[in-house]
């Protein structure tokens, strides 16, 4: 009959703690861990910018600040107003990716409805 053997499972390539080896007391009962430098940084956001011109309806602006900022009227609107006023605006902030399909959805509804409305995406810091 044969005899099964014991299965042993294989010791773990990467110690349990990293800079640990398993078993390794340094000489003595203490354990050292080793603190390591955090090496992922936080993604790079970047800000969604709207431009004013002399022709896209304030009202426009408004409902697209709304619609795709998910900003109340009130926000929308002095947010709409300081754009008039100082050239441009920020209408929020996100990740790299999420500020590239907010830009193509203002270029794209501007687009539709016949204005000149301009957005831009910049990163921020
Ligand atoms: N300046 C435009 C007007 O007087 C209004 C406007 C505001 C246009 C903000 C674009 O991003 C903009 N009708």
């Amino acid at each position: 009959m044969a005899t099964k053997s014991p299965k042993i499972p294989a010791p773990p390539s990467q110690p349990a703690v990293p800079g640990v080896r398993p078993g390794d007391t340094g000489g003595s009962d203490s354990v050292v861990l080793e603190r390591r430098p955090q090496k992922t940084k936080p993604p790079q956001m970047h800000q969604v910018v709207l431009l004013n011109d002399d022709y896209t309806p304030m009202e426009f602006v408004v409902v697209v600040i709304q619609e795709f900022f998910n900003k109340d009227r009130e926000t929308a609107t002095q947010i709409m107003l300081k754009i008039h006023l100082d050239g441009k605006g920020v209408c929020g902030v996100f990740s790299k990716d999420v500020a590239a399909t907010k830009v193509d959805q203002v270029t794209e509804a501007a687009r539709k409805n016949g204005h000149p409305l301009q957005c831009v995406s910049e990163p921020i810091e």
